[in-house]
């Protein structure tokens, strides 16, 4: 019997300090990395909770993360007026962040009760209020000095090592992948990244500072209640020192694109100019006075840099043979890539008209 059947779920939550009898645990969420759970209390007017297989294959140092996770969650629970949306792990019966069972790691969530994630909006208001969402998560972090946080995966936005760890995966690859198209489109994705080094030069040089930075600000990691209000930032795992550019950019990547992010049909693949400007406001409004003029000045790069940072990190899983992501069907992966790619070139065209977008709200108190 495997881990992930019905019985042993239960022997996992069973593990955790929970007030009530469990009911039901169900599969829960569009995560590519983690399994979710939604484990439903026999007594279901009692709110529920959410239960994490965590990937110890991309985390493997547990107890760094969990570590994170409690700094972390704690510092926002305190600045927030609105605790009853602080997101709170729950102990385990030996008063552990996580528990290990069966050689995997698992910890439990209270379960955000009210509230819903979007995978994709044309919403303008929610695009706001993701921005907005990521920009008080970057502000209120701002005072947890950065060396306070382990950095769960070493090098995870930097470009220069996405391109040695696509290079290696080219030159190792399978026969059945040395076709003339992926070669060339391996070289295309190579050129535009050779563009796209400044971002981490400054930050190299420490032009650019470090700070606690989410790394995933994908909208589905942002609950919103039924008015599309922002009210809790989710998936914790990558939150760790980081350039404001990783959050702003995959926001960008995410929140202003015009398709999914593994579209196949590339000429629906563009960036939403109204969801950009919605999203660069609400940013703005929450990190105009924490930002220094010089990583405003680059957050008009970002988005390319991050789309292009998945579509090498995608491309690169593809040619290992689908190791690092969950997906739901052959060459899920390539197209994934070849849609970031697409959206990397288009945001990289139009930064001029990011850049005064960008400005307007920035000026704008
Ligand atoms: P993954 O790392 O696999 O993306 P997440 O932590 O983002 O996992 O969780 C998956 C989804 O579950 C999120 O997109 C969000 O919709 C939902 N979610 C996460 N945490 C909570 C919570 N505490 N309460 C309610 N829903 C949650
Ligand atoms: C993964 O766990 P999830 O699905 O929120 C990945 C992110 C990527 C994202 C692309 C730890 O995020 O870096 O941006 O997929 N997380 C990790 O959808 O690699
Ligand atoms: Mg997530």
């Amino acid at each position: 019997m495997g881990i992930n059947t019905v019985i042993d779920l239960n022997k996992v939550a069973d593990q955790f300090k929970i007030a009530g009898n469990v009911g039901t645990i169900e599969p829960f969420g569009n995560g590519h990395i983690n399994d979710t759970y939604k484990v439903i209390l026999s007594d279901s007017s009692l709110p529920g909770f959410l239960l994490q297989k965590i990937n110890h294959h991309v985390f493997r140092d547990i107890d760094g993360l969990m570590n994170n996770i409690e700094k972390v969650t704690t510092h926002i629970s305190q600045k927030s007026s609105d605790k009853n949306h602080a997101l709170q792990l729950i102990a385990s019966k030996n008063g552990k962040p996580y528990v290990k069972y069966e050689e995997e790691y698992w910890r439990i969530y209270r379960f955000m009760d009210g509230l819903q994630s979007h995978e994709t909006t044309n919403n303008l208001q929610i695009v706001y209020e993701a921005g907005n969402a990521f920009g008080i998560f970057l502000r209120d972090l701002s005072g947890l000095p950065a060396d306070h946080l382990t950095e769960t995966i070493k090098n995870f936005h930097s470009i220069e090592f996405r391109i040695t760890q696509l290079k290696e995966a080219s030159g190792n690859r399978l026969k059945k992948y040395d076709t003339p198209d992926i070669n060339s489109f391996i070289k295309k994705v190579l050129v535009l990244a050779d563009k796209l080094r400044t971002i981490q030069k400054l930050a190299s040089a420490g032009e650019l500072p470090y700070r606690i930075t989410h790394n995933d600000t994908k909208l589905n990691n942002v609950l919103f209640n039924n008015q599309g209000e922002a009210k809790c930032v989710v998936d914790l795992d990558t939150v760790m020192p980081g350039l404001v550019h990783f959050d702003f950019g995959d926001g960008v990547r995410t929140s202003a694109s015009s398709a999914i992010e593994d579209e196949e049909d590339i000429s629906k693949v563009d960036i939403d100019f109204e969801k950009f400007e919605a999203y660069s406001n609400g940013y703005l409004d929450a990190t105009r006075e924490a930002l220094m003029p010089k990583e405003v000045f680059y957050l008009s790069e970002s988005g390319a840099l991050l789309s292009l940072i998945m579509a090498i990190r995608f491309l690169t899983d593809h040619l290992i043979g689908d190791r690092y992501y969950k997906i739901n069907y052959q060459g899920h992966n390539l197209v994934r890539a070849k849609c970031q790619f697409r959206l990397a070139q288009i945001i990289f065209m139009r930064k001029s008209d990011m850049d005064r977008v960008i400005n307007k709200f920035y000026k704008q108190s």
